[in-house]
């Protein structure tokens, strides 16, 4: 029988499984012209979003940048809306007006997909004060680059936060480059948690690649942001596989960079585990089969849709009150 944690791993496992193929099947959809405008994949972070969203409960929210798609499958947004969402199509969770960049699902607490780097901040931080206004017990988890941590927004929002004491996590997913630009052309500091602390609220560092330690400590912060509204800041190390967005080869790396860190690779790590606790090859297998079904569904589903009519363009323009 399974203990609870080998039971939960597996979920992870499957998540993050599902996350690649998606994105895997996004990519090819991309290059077949199907999928348009801006796209940027998440293929090699898997274990952050996953690992942080286990940490969630339902009442919870999530604040995302336009690398949105792991967030949001991890999230729980089903594969097919979000599918639908990259071809621009009615069934979209975006009732396909927003792209890659601008999924959205308000009934699962998924207040998008920003465009704008580290503009989000503060809105993740008005959410947060929202849900303590009205004593929610809700605590906003709030994604964001490496790239966004010099942004004002980064700085109106931490401060809020802190001198507030508002029930959100941050979570800067350090993925050595901002767009072409390596960490260390933008930034004068290596350890970017050390930011948090200037603001005055908890602050960490992880550099792991097991999405159950990852999970781990993004528990305890999401803990501390409900049962005492205190925010934290979580830099997590990770890495990559893809260019910046479709249009980037990603020549300004070197290629041994990219095989040293896929040899870390957090989903391979998580069916090891699993192996090693005695889960069997076939059960793996069968998930893998899972998800390959549920990414061909989505792909059959988004392709079958249609597109919005042009009497949808004007109508998420401004709220209706
Ligand atoms: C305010 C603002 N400036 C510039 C851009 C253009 N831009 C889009 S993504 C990006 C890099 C952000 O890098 P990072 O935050 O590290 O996130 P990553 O792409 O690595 O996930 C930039 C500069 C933007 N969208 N918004
Ligand atoms: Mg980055």
């Amino acid at each position: 029988m399974p203990s609870v944690k080998i039971k939960k791993l597996l979920v992870f496992y499957e998540q993050m499984l599902l996350i690649r193929r998606f994105e895997e099947a996004a990519a090819k959809a991309y290059a077949l012209g199907k999928i348009k405008g801006f796209c940027h994949l998440y293929i090699g972070q898997e274990a952050v979003a996953v690992g942080a969203m286990g940490a969630l409960e339902k009442q919870d929210y999530v604040v995302s940048t336009y690398r949105d798609h792991g967030h949001a499958l991890a999230r729980g947004l089903s594969a097919r809306e979000c599918m639908a969402e990259l071809y621009g199509k009615v069934t979209g969770c975006s009732k396909g007006l927003g792209g890659s960049m601008h999924f959205f699902d308000r009934a699962r607490h998924f207040m998008g997909g920003h465009g704008i780097v580290g503009g989000h901040i503060p809105i993740a931080c008005g959410i947060a004060f929202g849900s303590r206004y009205k004593r929610e017990r809700a605590v906003t988890l709030c994604f964001m680059g490496d790239g966004a941590v010099n942004i004002g927004g980064f700085h109106e929002g931490l401060t809020f936060a802190a001198l507030w004491n508002l029930p959100v996590v941050f979570i800067v997913e350090n993925n050595l480059y901002s767009m072409g630009t390596p960490l260390y052309r933008h930034l004068p500091l290596e350890d970017i948690s050390v930011k948090g602390k200037s603001y005055g609220m908890h602050s960490v560092r992880v550099e792991t690649y097991d999405v159950w330690e990852f999970h781990e400590v993004v528990r305890e912060a999401v803990n501390r942001a409900r049962s005492q509204n205190e925010p934290t800041l979580i830099e997590a190390v990770t890495y990559r596989y893809r260019g910046h967005s479709m249009s980037d080869p990603a020549k300004y790396r070197p290629p041994s960079e990219l095989e040293r860190k896929k040899e870390l690779d957090a989903i391979e790590l998580c069916a090891k585990t699993l192996l090693e606790e005695g889960i069997p090859t076939t059960e793996l297998e069968e998930i893998q089969k899972k998800v390959k079904e549920i990414v061909d569904d989505a792909v059959a589903f988004a392709e079958s849709s249609d597109f919005p009519p042009v009497s949808l363009l004007h109508q998420y323009t401004y709220v209706n009150p």
